[in-house]
């Protein structure tokens, strides 16, 4: 196909939103609709997209996974912040296809648990032929018996702190236990967005067997055949779901998940699914998709060593650290110097890496090869663990990040900013201040 410019318009609102027939919650989010718009466009597409503020506060919006110019990442480190009443034009070529998101990048412990973010959805014609296409969003609220956003008191706040803001009001695309009916005899896929500010995910059809097709940076080499598969916020997994026999019904659930912390993860039930009558596929699932080139081998030499860590603090109790720092600042990039990162996380808790606008391959876990090659842009580090990952910066300069996508811990300081350096040109900047998020 060929490329062309697709135009978005998003508005940032107050809104009330039916989580269910009984429920109605003051959200945040995108054309007063949760999860927002779902924008789409076709691999090597530009798109443009204007993001107005309706709220009472600013806000920033970051476009997950996408690999765009720095200037257009989304975060108050590369643009100034929309105000209320203002509008920011975004403007971007997508070059990958596959399942990706934007959210709030601006007081996200806030916003995005209102609901500021939606999906974005780059396809390609090399994509396998499927029934039905679906995107599903995972999240979860945690409100008072009157539905308000609960706002704790001091030992609430601080394990929230702690561990993340995990609720017990589950939300799959914006609603509580949607009805999802599918064709008996057809294949679709589902992609599979963990939205949630901490919630890890152990999705779980009840045992009923399905396809891993592909992740953050797209189709995986070979289709993965699992019962269960872990998101941790801010992954993605695409999946082949069916076929099914009429009559059949199942839940999406997600089962239990200790990642280390107070609050503990039961299972729980996302969505409920009925199989009805059945109608011809035209799914086909190659057994090959693509192929993904390995950027360095398992004991290739690490060039930077990254420490997530937990701290003692006067005014906190416990700091999050990235090398020993809050908001810390790592060493510059050059433009196609092969990265070899080992990424180790000295805590006794599970935290979720992100590195923004660039994929990365694990080439290492705890020793051992993963299990297929994919490209990431988010993955776990599992208490007292390393992972060795390998990545190229393309010729993108500017200001990037990484850090811990449970959105508390990345406010209270895991994160570091750095920069890619074209080493022709210098730095793009003079100097650059960070901010603590407020
Ligand atoms: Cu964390």
């Amino acid at each position: 196909m060929r490329p062309t410019i697709r135009f978005y318009q998003l508005t940032a609102s107050e809104f009330d939103w039916k989580i269910s027939d009984q429920k109605t919650v003051k959200a945040w989010g995108f054309d007063r609709t949760l999860p927002g718009p779902t924008i789409k466009a076709n691999k090597g597409d530009e798109l443009v997209i204007k993001v107005k503020n309706n709220l009472r506060e600013s806000t920033v919006i970051h476009w997950h996974g996408i690999r765009l110019p720095s200037a257009m990442d989304g975060t108050d480190n590369v643009q100034r912040p929309i105000q209320p009443g203002e509008e920011f034009e975004y403007r971007f070529v997508v070059p990958d296809s596959g399942t990706f998101w934007y959210h709030s990048h601006q007081n996200e412990t806030e916003q995005m648990e209102r609901g500021m973010y939606g999906a974005l959805i780059v396809e390609d014609d090399d994509d396998p032929v499927v029934d039905a296409d679906r995107v599903m969003m995972i999240d979860d609220m945690k409100l008072t018996s009157g539905n308000e956003f609960k706002k704790g008191g001091f030992i609430e706040r601080w394990k929230e702190r702690h561990d993340g803001r995990q609720g017990d009001t589950i939300l799959l695309n914006g609603k509580e236990d949607p009805l999802i009916t599918m064709h008996a005899g057809q294949t679709e896929r589902w992609r599979i967005i963990n939205s949630s500010s901490a919630r890890y995910v152990r999705l779980y059809l009840q045992g009923k067997p399905f396809k891993i097709i592909g992740t953050d940076g797209g189709l995986l080499e070979h289709p993965q055949q699992r019962t269960e598969v872990l998101l941790i916020p801010g992954e993605r997994m695409d999946l082949g779901v069916g076929p099914f026999t009429e009559g059949d019904n199942f839940l999406i659930e997600s089962l239990p998940y200790d990642r280390m912390t107070f609050v503990k993860t039961k299972r729980q039930q996302f969505a409920t699914v009925n199989v009805g009558r059945a109608k011809p596929s035209v799914a086909n699932i190659a057994a090959h998709l693509r192929t993904i080139h390995s950027l360095a081998p398992q004991n290739a030499a690490v060039t930077r060593e990254i420490k997530f860590s937990v701290g003692p603090s006067w005014k906190h109790g416990i700091d999050f650290l990235v090398n020993g720092r809050v908001h810390d600042d790592d060493k510059p990039v050059n433009v196609g110097e092969l990265q070899v990162w080992e990424v180790s996380n000295t805590s006794l808790m599970d935290h979720p890496f992100h590195l923004h606008g660039f994929f990365f391959q694990v080439i290492e876990e705890s020793g051992k090869a993963p299990e297929y090659k994919a490209w990431k842009d988010s993955y776990n580090l599992k208490p007292k663990s390393k992972i060795k990952i390998a990545w190229v910066p393309d010729n993108r300069p500017g200001q990037s990040m990484y850090h811990c996508h449970i959105l508390e811990h990345h406010e209270a300081g895991m994160m570091s900013h750095f920069e890619v350096v074209d080493p022709n040109k210098g730095s793009s900047l003079g100097h650059h201040h960070h901010h603590a998020m407020k």
